[in-house]
């Protein structure tokens, strides 16, 4: 049996089986890792330990954290956990906040005292807890006091959840009171780097969500592969963004890559547009990462971050419209870093830094990872053509328990489930999610592609292009659009966003029918819900 600090076997037990799993590459030097590591040593204590204690760590509202101070609450609760709440290396905790210092904290505490941490979006009501919960067998949580209700209706449901601290909470039997009792000293367990540590649930646009396994190693690594290579941020940066820390965009992006290099990161619970444009300018950030949707909204009213301290702007959980990358650079002069992640690969693996970008395309593949584009009988499609995206590198899926790990993992290559084309430079090029393809009338297109033409039409705010059926031509393809405040959803505003569509890409890709709406679904994550845009009313 290879070393393992785990007590609770769970998540040893509920690996997919060795030939289930894709293949890792630890070709690079940095990831040759030693064969017994903790990540939150590697993350916070190793820069107070290298006397960087005093640098500032974290920054929120009418807060700002130091480094030792940081590593001073992840010992209390780590205590708490221990001592008060008998946990066991390998138990599953669930941690549920806003994006806040305290919930980073509590995410520190996890990894120190070698359990799961099982972070969950803000947004989810009691049922889809409950499920969290039951498919990733939770034994204690940490939650924000404001997060309670949902979080005690699912909690008398859930016979496995037996411990429930809250924070940000000033009563006798909040986590803040117990921690104040016990000792700011914490030995972190010795885990091994292929204990697993977090347990990230996909945002699952359809079906239930998949609860995707990521080892101490996985962290570093993902710390270790874009960040270096292509974001390559400094110590005097600071991180500031909108991604829940729940979804591996956020947490990689807000708490762990500004950590790796002792830079600082801002935590911000409210993420709007003028929110975000504020906070820049009060925490004089450097590096904001966001949905595509979220650079749009916020162009609007960008003018003030032209010449601020704000110097790289990271897109990513949806393609990037060229028409959106545009306008991001009319409005603030910067040029985006567009990257995709996964849940299931932890972060981005194909990206372009803001000197490489090409608008249209995603980028090249990261340092670490390699990535092809496969036909339909998984080889190599020929440059040009569309084929599925398949990666693999330091970090790849481990589904826990699920049968669906045969559909994302195939002969050791990771498919993301998105259709690209890689052109003769290296660059990748996203299409479609594979089962958003709109076929009609034997043509192929690509809803993005459509979307991306449409928003280039003045009165366009937000838009997504659907397939749906249709007797003579199979399908149709159909633009669902919020126009910009002071145009109206007339016929003749249809008529006129079709033609515009014809007259910038191969007219047979312009939208047949045209619906206008107030708002479209999205994921917390910014993500658009074509399957919502599909169902019948
Ligand atoms: C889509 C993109 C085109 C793509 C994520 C950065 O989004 C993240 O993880 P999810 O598991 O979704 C993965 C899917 O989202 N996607 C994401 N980024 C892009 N498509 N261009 C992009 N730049 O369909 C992918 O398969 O929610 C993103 C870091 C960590 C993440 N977890």
């Amino acid at each position: 049996m290879p070393y393992s600090a785990h007590l609770d076997t769970f998540t040893r037990d509920n690996l997919p089986p060795p030939e289930a799993q894709p293949e890792f590459l630890f070709e690079l030097p940095e990831l040759k890792f030693p064969e017994r590591m903790n990540c939150a040593t590697e993350l916070l204590d190793r820069h107070v330990a290298e006397d960087r204690g005093g640098r500032v760590c974290i920054q929120a509202p009418n807060l700002r954290w130091t480094y030792a101070e940081l590593q001073e609450k992840a010992n209390r609760i780590a205590n708490v956990l221990v001592q008060d709440l008998g946990i066991v290396p390998g138990n599953r905790v669930l941690l549920r906040a806003p994006n806040n210092p305290m919930m980073a904290a509590c995410w520190f505490a996890v990894m120190k005292v070698g359990a799961v941490a099982t972070a969950t979006m803000p947004l989810l009501r009691a049922k889809e807890l409950k499920h969290v919960i039951a498919k990733a067998k939770v034994t204690h949580a940490l939650c924000d006091l404001r997060l309670a209700e949902e979080l005690k209706l699912a909690a008398a449901e859930s016979p496995d959840l037996k411990h429930i601290r809250w924070f940000n909470d000033a009563s006798a039997d909040g986590l803040e009171a117990a921690m104040a009792k016990h000792s700011a000293e914490f030995s972190n367990v010795d885990t091994a780097r292929d204990d697993t540590c977090i347990l990230a649930f996909t945002s699952g646009t359809t079906g239930q969500p998949k609860a995707t396994m990521h080892f101490h190693r996985d962290v570093m690594a993902s710390c270790l592969c874009w960040p270096p290579y292509v974001l390559r941020p400094t110590p005097d940066d600071i991180f500031m963004g909108t991604p829940p820390l729940a979804f591996t965009f956020g947490l990689g992006g807000l708490l762990l890559f500004p950590l790796s290099i002792g830079a600082s990161t801002v935590l911000l619970e409210q993420g709007g547009p003028q929110d975000l444009v504020d906070a820049v300018l009060k925490y004089k950030a450097t590096i904001l990462f966001t949905a595509p949707t979220s650079y749009r909204a916020i162009a609007a009213i960008a003018g003030p971050l032209r010449g601020s301290t704000l110097k790289k702007c990271v897109s990513a959980g949806e393609a990037l419209p060229a028409a959106t990358r545009a306008l991001w650079k009319e409005a603030t002069g910067i040029e985006m870093i567009d990257g995709i992640g996964a849940t299931e690969l932890m972060h981005i693996f194909i990206s372009a830094d803001e000197k490489e970008a090409r608008p249209g395309a995603t980028g090249k593949v990261v340092p670490g990872y390699i990535a092809c584009v496969m036909d339909d009988s998984g080889r190599p499609a020929k440059t040009g053509e569309i084929g599925k995206l398949a990666v693999k590198g330091p970090t790849g899926c481990r589904y826990l328990a699920d049968e669906r790990q045969a559909n994302y993992v195939k002969d050791g290559w990771n498919y993301t489930g998105d259709a690209y084309t890689l052109d003769d430079e290296g660059y990748f090029h996203y299409h479609s999610r594979t089962d958003d393809m709109i076929i009609s009338a034997g043509y192929n297109i690509a809803g993005p592609e459509v979307e991306d033409a449409l928003l280039r039409h003045p009165k366009v705010a937000e838009c997504g292009v659907i397939g749906v059926p249709d007797q003579e031509r199979g399908q149709v393809v159909k633009a669902i659009v919020v126009l910009r405040p002071g145009n109206d959803p007339t016929p003749e505003t249809a008529k006129e966003l079709q033609d515009y569509v014809k007259q910038s890409i191969a007219p047979y890709k312009y939208p047949r029918q045209v619906e206008f709406v107030a708002s479209l679904p999205r994921t917390e994550t910014g993500k658009l819900q074509r399957f919502r845009l599909r169902a019948p009313k």
